[in-house]
């Protein structure tokens, strides 16, 4: 079938492919699956389609924002987004120079200049390269992920999908700053790091940041190859002064220098060796592909993201500008650990409670219920963008650190004397038989209420049951976010499928054990009897052939 030409715009028939429904966080699958021709085409010209109503003029009266983490595919997917884009009658594109762009820059340039939406090209933490991910993910007017009421209305469009728009025009030299046409499109060219860099300086103290490094302070900041490498340049090096070198792994490559751009203890292992021992800097942190998680480290010290969250939130007031008024509440995704519940608590404000991803803070960030936000897979972030974001998380340590001049790890004890410790751990089980790992959970669901009573890890099951969520501002209800386990000891564990994995299934087990004991338990010994619980419990060398977990967090 050859396409239809009509004003320079082609509309070019397609078929359905299945499988394109979002998942935590957007479409995530192999790049080979994404370079099959049609594949990103008929997803993109599906958001198109499912939010076209919401937008002016048929969106010629409205602003686009594209940019990626700058892995493999992301330039090419760039430019078929621009001719798509175009086709579809947008009036502006603003695409990342290089096709660059940061998840938190995205929302940041969405909301600075008020846009209608965006894309943003990313598989986040998974590799990249020609056989390993590639991902697409929407944002919305406020700059946050679309909420699934949109995603549900994309996926159906992506079933019954019947042609595509575009337009034919050479690629954009993305490489060069300013407006080009595309058909009736104007596409500008933006530095990517300027918006984003407002943001971050409208929000902290510079100055006093300066300080820190002028004094002597040292850091390492690892971009493990992905986007953040030129933002921490910019913004660490650059405008705080800390000696070149500071940022390690800067230049973002296509395939992230072969490596994980997952920033936990595992894949940063580079940064955790060089943190290590006597002459260790201060302070180390990483972020992840697109530059929505943070790892925070002090010398021979990791910083548990449950605890981070937690330790922001409770100095934000006095130690960071950008809060200096308080937190109006704070929200945290149901498996993450209850630090932070203790801290709102204390601050005398509420702590919301939220199925995994982003997509769920917005309605709550917007309607000004809740200032601060996080999850326990290194995502921390607040009301400044809608998304989480690396490294607005680093520079609240940094803040944290030249206001109270204690070290990462005297924070942090001192926290956990205030307010006791969550012990805490992920164990993720990677590449797990997709059936088997659904059927697990099945019965694990129909098996909820005879749980009760039953004894588990030196103590007795209270309640187990499935999170669901109302969402307080539209009423909007989300069901099976992940099973939850609760002792009479008042520990707990959670269990849930990763919705962004992209080969098999990857069940993910939470276990957490509150001890006021000012942090002076082994975490080992006070998690060892409820992870064998949890691993008995779902019989999982039965089911699997092993009981160890691929990752442990
Ligand atoms: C994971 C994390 C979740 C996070 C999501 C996207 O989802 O658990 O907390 O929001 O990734 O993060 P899942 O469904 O695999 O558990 V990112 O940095 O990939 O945008
Ligand atoms: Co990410």
């Amino acid at each position: 079938m050859t396409p239809i030409r009509e004003g320079g715009v082609q509309t070019v028939p397609t078929q359905p492919f299945e499988g394109q429904r979002p998942g935590t966080s957007g479409l995530r699958k192999k790049t080979r699956v994404f370079m099959q021709p049609g594949y990103l085409e008929n997803f993109v010209q599906s958001v198109f389609d499912a939010v076209r109503t919401d937008a002016a003029d048929g969106f010629g009266a409205e602003t686009l924002v594209v940019g990626g983490d700058g892995r493999y595919y992301n330039r090419e997917a760039v430019q078929t987004i621009i001719r798509m884009a175009a086709a579809n009658g947008f009036g502006r594109l603003l695409v990342g120079r290089g096709g660059i762009l940061s998840t938190p820059a995205v929302s940041a340039v969405i909301r600075r200049r008020g846009a209608f939406g965006g894309l943003v090209l990313s598989a986040s933490h998974n590799p990249g390269g020609i056989d390993e991910d590639f991902g697409i993910k929407y944002n919305t007017r406020n700059g946050g992920p679309a909420p699934e009421s949109v995603t549900e209305r994309i996926y159906a469009g992506t079933q019954s999908i019947e042609r595509y728009l575009t337009v034919e025009h050479p690629d954009v030299d993305l490489e060069r700053l300013g407006s080009v046409r595309v058909g009736g499109t104007e596409v500008a060219v933006i530095d990517p790091l300027e918006d984003y860099t407002a943001v971050m300086e409208g929000l902290f103290d510079f100055e006093r940041l300066r300080a820190y490094f002028a004094s002597g302070h040292r850091m390492l900041f690892d971009a493990m190859s992905a986007v953040t490498g030129p933002y921490a340049t910019q913004i660490i090096e650059g405008r705080l002064g800390a000696p070149a070198g500071t940022v390690l792994n800067g230049t973002p490559l296509p395939d992230f220098g072969g490596h994980h751009p997952d920033p936990n203890l595992v894949h940063a292992a580079e940064l955790v060796s060089r943190m290590s021992g006597k002459d260790a800097p201060d302070f180390g942190a990483a972020c992840d592909g697109d530059g929505d998680r943070n790892l925070i480290l002090g010398r021979d010290f990791f910083v548990s993201p449950g605890d981070s969250l937690a330790v922001i939130a409770e100095h934000a007031k006095d130690c960071i500008p950008g809060y200096r008024e308080g937190l109006a509440g704070v929200a945290r995704s149901m498996p993450t650990s209850t630090a932070v519940d203790r801290v709102a608590d204390a601050l005398g404000i509420k702590c919301y409670e939220t199925p995994t991803g982003w997509k769920f803070f917005g309605n709550l960030l917007d309607a000004g219920l809740a200032t601060m936000c996080g999850e326990e897979s290194f995502g921390t972030g607040s009301n400044h963008v809608r998304e989480k974001d690396g490294l607005w998380a680093v520079l609240c340590w940094l803040s944290i650190l030249a206001v109270t001049g204690k070290s990462v790890e005297e924070v942090v004890r001192e926290h956990w004397r205030k307010f006791g410790r969550s012990y805490y751990q992920r164990h993720d089980y990677e590449g797990l038989d997709a059936a088997a790992a659904a059927e697990m959970m099945t019965e694990l669901s129909g098996s909820l209420s005879n749980l009760t009573g039953q004894p588990l890890a030196g103590s007795r099951v209270e309640r187990a049951d499935e999170f669901g969520y109302t969402d307080p501002v539209d009423g909007s209800t989300t069901s099976r976010q992940g099973v939850r386990i609760f002792l009479e000891d008042g520990s707990r564990a959670v269990l849930r499928l990763s919705g962004t994995g992209t080969a098999g299934a990857t069940l993910r087990i939470y276990i957490e054990r509150y001890r006021d004991d000012a942090g002076a338990s082994d975490i080992e010994e006070a998690l060892g009897s409820l992870k064998q619980g949890v691993r008995e419990l779902l019989r999982l060398r039965e089911r699997f052939g092993t009981d160890e977990p691929t990752v442990v967090t």
